[in-house]
């Protein structure tokens, strides 16, 4: 049997241990590159005022729900941790019964609106797409009220959903849509108000936008992290 000197015994224990140690190094400098998690810095705030509710959705995940579904008139404002492409799905309701398009118990026809701010820059505008899904009382005929209503198309809120028959979003004053105090106690600069071309009798709309970079020129981070696989 050969016999391993010492010599030979250091050199290979020498061999193992600046191995062992670039491989450490290596898979540390894989960690910090896969591990970066997101701190609440990276998020944005989310400012949404909706007359009278919404529900709203990023990358077909539901994130932020109107927490009064008439009035008072409210802010709903959550920290989002945004993620490019962004697509925003939004269902926004003005009150309205069911059957007749009309609120305070059938007395009277109710008005819409909608605006949303991300500190990212993101902002509500004609370059959003809408689709009426409850229109009344047809012909604002208030005596024999008739609604009109479309099926909520499938999926209407992923990313990869069709929206190009859509049309695009009117946008209206804020004399027009009148919001109530909470809305000046939030961020909305820059943003309009949108909803259908009728914000009387359409009851209840669909908003979609996709946007592929932050609009305030910012450069969006990425966590990889945060990915499933
Ligand atoms: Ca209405
Ligand atoms: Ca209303």
């Amino acid at each position: 049997m050969k016999r391993i000197s010492w010599k030979h015994a250091a050199l290979s224990t020498l061999c193992l241990a600046v191995l062992g140690a670039a491989t450490f190094v290596g898979l540390a400098k894989i960690g910090v590159a896969k591990g970066k998690k997101p701190e609440i810095e990276d998020t944005k705030r989310l400012n949404v005022y909706a007359d009278n509710w919404f529900s709203l959705y990023i990358n077909g995940e539901l994130i932020a729900v109107d927490s009064i579904r008439f009035i008072p008139h409210n802010v709903i404002s959550v920290d989002v941790l945004p993620e490019y492409p962004m697509t925003i799905a939004v269902i926004a309701k003005d009150n309205a019964n069911a059957k007749t398009g009309m609120e305070y118990r059938n007395t009277q026809i109710g008005d819409g609106g909608f605006i949303l701010k991300l500190a990212d820059g993101t902002v509500t505008g004609k370059h959003w797409k809408v689709k009426v899904v409850a229109h009344g009382p047809v012909d604002r005929d208030t005596q024999n009220p008739k609604v009109l209503t479309t099926e909520i198309p499938a999926r209407w809120s992923e990313i990869d959903f069709d929206d190009s028959s859509w049309q695009p979003a009117t946008e209206y004053s804020e004399d027009a849509v009148r919001p109530k105090r909470p809305f000046y106690d939030h961020d909305f600069q820059g943003a309009k108000f949108i909803w259908s071309n009728d914000l009387d009798l359409d009851n209840t709309v669909l908003f979609r936008v996709k946007v592929d970079f932050p609009p305030d020129g910012s450069t969006p981070k990425n966590f990889p992290i945060l990915q499933s696989e």
